[in-house]
């Protein structure tokens, strides 16, 4: 032990606090303060360090302010930090099984995102356990709708316009649908439409609401498309370097933070839906004729999927269903 390390030990001694050395871990989470997700998280810190008697505390970097959203994953990786959040189905350019979460209409509402978490875990864990990493919890999105700056009733309504995109299932959904696809981060999205470059866009409650989707669109359709969701994943050779009781701490915590943050999301759902409202944003229904456009789109971006996900991408669909 290094003579700085063995004083805060003897310190920390005396204190009664605890005798291990106090660690401070940082953590890259793409979303910003407002999410619910972020939330989540600094409540899952702060759990850790209340039972870890501050041997451990964990610092949140929010909206992508330490890593870029892109990067997250790969810097828990290396070890250049222990702990991060991602979107989950961001990394459906490895392995298909990482993107079920955002395959249209397979699984729309929260017991069946559940069900589908339940199914396609194990997979996405052993898949993540390759890389030296280790899954603490996953949390979805409430269901994702439309935000367009003007009526529509049809994909045809959707053609020509520039739409906001944040993983390869958006992307794709929207070249079906006639529309042309930009990469966007949720922090940016109001920039985004401020400037003209996108026009519509599919994602949450939550999300239109923390980017105050009235100032520059007008319509939301509650289409209920996929739940996707945001996964935190820890460092393996970072976690084994932890006493056992810190282990249990944070796995504890992590255990917490899913079964809360699923109830957080949840009750999203419907308060940003009124958040909308409130705001000004009209919110209805999809037609009958778009519901049924979207899930053709939805129908053949399942039978895609199923053709690049080989056998892995079978058995999921297959403990699922
Ligand atoms: N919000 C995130 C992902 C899905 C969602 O609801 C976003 O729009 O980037």
């Amino acid at each position: 032990m290094k003579p700085k390390h063995l004083l805060a030990a003897v310190a920390a001694t005396v204190m009664g606090i605890s005798s291990a050395v106090a660690e401070e871990w940082n953590m890259p989470v793409p979303y910003s303060d407002a999410v619910f997700h972020t939330k989540n998280i600094r409540q899952f810190a702060d759990d850790v360090t209340a039972a870890t008697n501050g041997d451990l505390t964990i610092k949140v970097h929010s909206a992508g302010s330490l890593f870029k959203h892109p990067e997250i994953k790969n810097a828990v990786r290396s070890g250049q930090v222990p702990v991060g959040e991602f979107l989950l189905s961001r990394l459906g350019n490895e392995n298909a099984v990482f993107a079920v979460d955002t395959l249209p209409f397979l699984a729309s509402n929260y017991d069946a995102a559940s069900k589908l978490w339940a199914a396609s875990r194990p997979k996405v864990e052993e898949l993540l356990d390759k890389q030296g990493l280790q899954v603490l919890f996953s949390v979805p999105w409430p269901p994702q709708g439309l935000y367009t700056k003007k009526d529509v009733e049809t994909v045809e309504d959707l053609k020509g316009l520039s739409f906001r995109a944040y993983n390869a299932g958006t992307e794709t959904l929207a070249k079906k649908a006639g529309m042309a696809p930009t990469q966007v981060e949720s922090p940016d999205i109001p920039q985004a439409f401020a400037t003209g470059r996108v026009q519509a866009m599919i994602t949450s409650p939550s999300t239109g609401v923390s980017s105050k989707a009235w100032d520059f669109l007008t319509n939301y359709y509650d289409t209920q498309a996929w739940l996707p969701k945001n996964i935190v994943v820890i460092n393996k050779k970072s976690f084994r370097r932890l006493d056992k009781a810190t282990q249990d701490a944070v796995m504890a915590a992590a255990s917490a933070a899913e079964k809360r943050g699923w109830e957080m999301s949840m009750a999203e759902t419907d308060a940003k839906t009124q958040t909308l409202r409130d705001n000004g944003v009209t919110v209805s229904a999809p037609s009958g004729q778009l519901t049924q456009e979207l899930q053709a789109i939805g129908d053949e971006m399942v039978a895609d999927w199923m053709e690049s996900a080989g056998d892995d991408g079978r058995a999921v669909i297959k403990a699922y269903r």
